[in-house]
């Protein structure tokens, strides 16, 4: 099968494109290092270092023998995604390439619709371009549990069956996202099933949970392999920062109570999911939603699992919530959909844990502390405006 993977310098991109070069795909990798960029904007780098993107696909090709032709451009321009999509002519696009982080998506107004048109237009993009060269491509689209939010009722796998003065209808799940970020993909999904219903399409959206881990089996084969490893306060997500944490002897940094429950998945499980999708693609016409996680904790727990694993002393630290979040609410959510295809979940009680420690201790010098606390709040434009008043 020939995937193109858009996003394919990220975090998840770069091991899901060597995962399915690994499995026999010929694949290409799109980005436009906006991620690379970010570092730069907020003074980060990755814990692990990484190599650019001519580095790594040469120590691919090295290594396997296998090719990775890349495109370097942004989604956000029409005339590179259809030029790129006519060349490369692929079965399957995964698309990974959107700016991902909540708090990025709060600093201001300008990371807010810098982020929703960055997402939502790049995304637009390739629906044009898959309507216009070939509708029978499958887009298989990175969305997030958190698009849903934390509703008082069971979550469903995208759709939801209502009955309403005694009529019923199959309808979106309703949406109620915590984040301009999280907003951009439920405006995505939007777009998306919009696209199948109108030109007849097929998409699979993955609502995916928080990823952890830094390791797969193609990454480990060579540092130069190696995807990044984020601890700030703005890219650096719950479970791969209280790793580090750990390991730093900084207190595990709970926001709030910690009972804000959220679905979760290891990155080996993420690069599998995304084989699983695209090797069993929707039907023509289709919008298929599966949600992309294997477990869900609180970060209460989380923490404690943390600190359980750690060999040394470490304390856990409830800070003022920057967020506007739920901290106590009902949480169930389906996910059995990629299990029907056949994942097998790693799951956290497996040593995935451990293995973290030992990265983080081989790259703690490469730290900035003062990046680790939290100081994008949710709320900065109504404390401003009251400052004001
Ligand atoms: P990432 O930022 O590491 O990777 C995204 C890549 O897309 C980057 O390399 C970036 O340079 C590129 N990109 C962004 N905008 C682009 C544009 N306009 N044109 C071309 N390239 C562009 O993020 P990630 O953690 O690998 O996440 C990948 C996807 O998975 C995102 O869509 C994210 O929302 C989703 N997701 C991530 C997680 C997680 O925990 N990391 C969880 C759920 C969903
Ligand atoms: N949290 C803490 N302490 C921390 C960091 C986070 O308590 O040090 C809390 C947050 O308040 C939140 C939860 O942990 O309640 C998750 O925060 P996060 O930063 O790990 O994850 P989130 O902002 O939701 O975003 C991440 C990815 C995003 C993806 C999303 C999946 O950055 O791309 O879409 O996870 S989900 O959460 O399912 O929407």
């Amino acid at each position: 099968m020939r995937i193109l993977v858009l996003g394919g310098d990220g975090y998840l991109g770069w091991p899901t494109a060597i995962h399915l070069s690994a499995a026999g795909h010929q694949v290409a990798v799109a980005d436009n290092f906006a991620r690379r960029g970010y570092d730069e904007e907020l003074g980060v780098e990755s814990l692990v270092p990484i190599r650019s993107l001519d580095e790594r696909i040469s120590a691919w090709s090295d290594l396997t023998g296998r090719q990775l032709p890349s495109y370097v451009g942004d989604l956000t321009d029409a005339a590179f995604v259809h030029t790129m999509v006519r060349e490369f002519a692929p079965d399957t696009i995964v698309h990974f390439a959107e700016q991902r982080s909540a708090p990025y998506s709060m600093i201001d107004q300008a990371h807010a619709v810098y982020t929703q048109s960055n997402n939502v237009i790049g995304n637009l993009n390739v629906l044009y371009a898959i309507a216009e060269i070939d509708p029978s491509i499958h887009l298989v689209k990175l969305g997030t549990m958190g698009e849903y939010g934390t509703p008082n009722i069971d979550i469903e796998e995208g759709w939801l069956t209502v009955t309403h003065k005694g009529r019923t209808d199959t309808v979106l799940y309703p949406k109620r996202p915590g984040s301009f970020y999280h907003l951009s993909k439920v405006h995505d999904s939007h777009n998306i099933e919009f696209a199948c219903r109108i030109w007849g399409l097929r998409a699979t959206d993955l609502n995916q949970g928080i990823v952890y881990g830094q390791e797969t089996e193609e990454t480990s084969l060579d540092p130069a392999l190696a995807t990044r490893f984020d601890y700030d306060h703005v890219f650096g997500t719950v479970l791969n920062r209280m790793a580090i944490q750990a390991v730093l002897g900084h207190p595990l940094t709970v926001y709030g109570t910690g009972g804000q429950t959220r679905g979760l998945i290891n990155i080996v499980d993420t690069v599998e999911c995304i084989r699983l999708a695209s090797e069993h693609p929707a039907d023509r016409g289709e919008f298929r939603v599966f949600n992309q996680f294997t477990e869900s904790l609180s970060v209460a727990e989380i923490a404690q699992t943390v600190a359980a694993a750690y060999p040394g002393d470490c304390r856990i630290e409830n800070l003022e919530n920057p967020r506007v979040e739920l901290e106590e609410h009902y949480y169930r959510a389906a996910h059995t959909r990629l299990l029907d295809l056949g994942l097998v979940p790693h799951l956290l009680s497996d040593t995935l844990i451990g293995s973290l420690f030992s990265i983080v201790e081989h790259h703690k010098h490469r730290v900035k502390p003062e990046a680790i606390r939290p100081t994008i709040r949710w709320t900065s434009v109504a404390s401003e405006l009251a400052d004001r008043t």
